[in-house]
């Protein structure tokens, strides 16, 4: 933060101009519904992840009967020109696959390097709750289920691209029915994806008046840097006029994820422009999805449940930011 000195109207005014981490784009937002081949209510929440050279979004599309599934969208620049799936990518499934009954929400997107493959980690919005569901693709056509992997309420799951002695590790949020306790992100290993255990806690809401208060959740998959795994998270305000959806930084210890070894105190980004603070659900941010390319990160978010959005950062920048805001998490919970 820099503090300047500005003289107005004869007397010096303090202002503060505070370096922002993010650039928005300045054609966002970059698809909306309208943009859709098909009628639809919204386009959100997006996975991203490269294919071939070119930017893959796969997009939340809510439709008219308020239902989810996924489309894919496809830019060589990754900012313009979005080529659209004519038809929808990934439809719900709920007669062979009771989860996805009320539709599927917020993919986010793992490339396995030595697979070949890609997972995708997303909610079933199932009759029970929201679960974590896991599938794979090769190709962003054809999919293959693995299944619901945790029952309800548990969503803002992805995977490591890596194994951690020989074992898959997934970060998600289970939303605890004890009342009272909070919603924060826990880490689950796994030998084969599909059975899962070794659960613990590894980032906390933190409580009060805290941005990142009572509920929290992963938003794009871990990123590897070499200072360990950058964890983006969304913290929700809860206010008299209603939830503030934002996002903060985390980084975990690069052999250990379940060590953090900083967490901002500050968020990182948040609703300003006109279409985050108001769509579907004002004030929200929700990024599924980052894709880097040398330093830098292009973060693409949801924004107000509405339309889609990408804004720019330097990973390097990311994290002396982090070390800046640290704040020792057993101080602040
Ligand atoms: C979360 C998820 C997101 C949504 C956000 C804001 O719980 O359901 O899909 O964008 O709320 O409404």
């Amino acid at each position: 933060m820099q503090q300047e000195a500005a003289q107005e109207g004869g007397s010096v005014l303090q202002r503060h101009s505070y370096q922002e981490l993010f650039t928005r784009y300045s054609g966002n937002p970059i698809i909306q519904g309208l943009d859709m081949p098909y009628p639809v209510n919204a386009v959100f929440n997006p996975g991203a992840t490269m294919v071939k050279g070119e930017t893959l979004l796969l997009m939340r599309v809510e439709d008219r009967q308020g239902i989810s599934h996924f489309a894919a969208a496809r830019s060589r620049d990754g900012f313009s020109d979005w080529r659209i799936d004519p038809v929808p990518t990934l439809l719900p499934d709920p007669r062979t696959y009771p989860q996805e009954t009320w539709g599927i929400e917020d993919p986010r997107i793992t490339f396995l390097e030595h697979e070949r493959t890609w997972t995708v980690a997303y909610t079933g919005y199932s009759k029970a709750g929201p679960v974590v569901c896991l599938a794979t693709t090769k190709d962003f056509k054809h999919f293959e289920r693995i299944g619901a992997v945790m029952p309800p309420e548990n969503k803002d799951a992805a995977l490591f691209p890596v194994q951690f002695s020989g074992r898959w590790a997934m970060l998600h949020r289970p939303v605890p029915t004890f009342t009272g306790v909070g919603a924060h992100i826990w880490l689950s290993f796994s030998p084969d994806m599909r059975h899962w255990g070794d659960h613990q806690m590894v980032i906390q809401a933190r409580t009060g008046g805290w941005w990142d208060a009572d509920k929290i959740g992963l938003s794009p998959p871990p990123l590897w840097t070499e200072k360990g795994w950058l964890v983006m998270y969304h913290g929700v305000k809860t206010t008299a006029g209603g939830c503030i959806y934002r996002v903060g930084l985390v980084l975990l210890d690069p052999n250990d994820p379940t060590r953090v070894l900083a967490r901002s105190s500050r968020w990182a980004f948040g609703p300003e422009a006109g279409y985050e603070v108001t769509g579907d659900v004002d004030k929200v941010v929700f990024p599924c999805g980052w894709v880097r390319q040398g330093d830098e990160i292009r973060l693409y978010y949801g924004a107000a449940d509405k339309c889609i959005a990408v804004a720019t950062a330097r990973v390097s920048e990311m994290l002396a930011w982090l070390r800046d805001t640290e704040t020792a998490c057993e101080d602040v919970v």
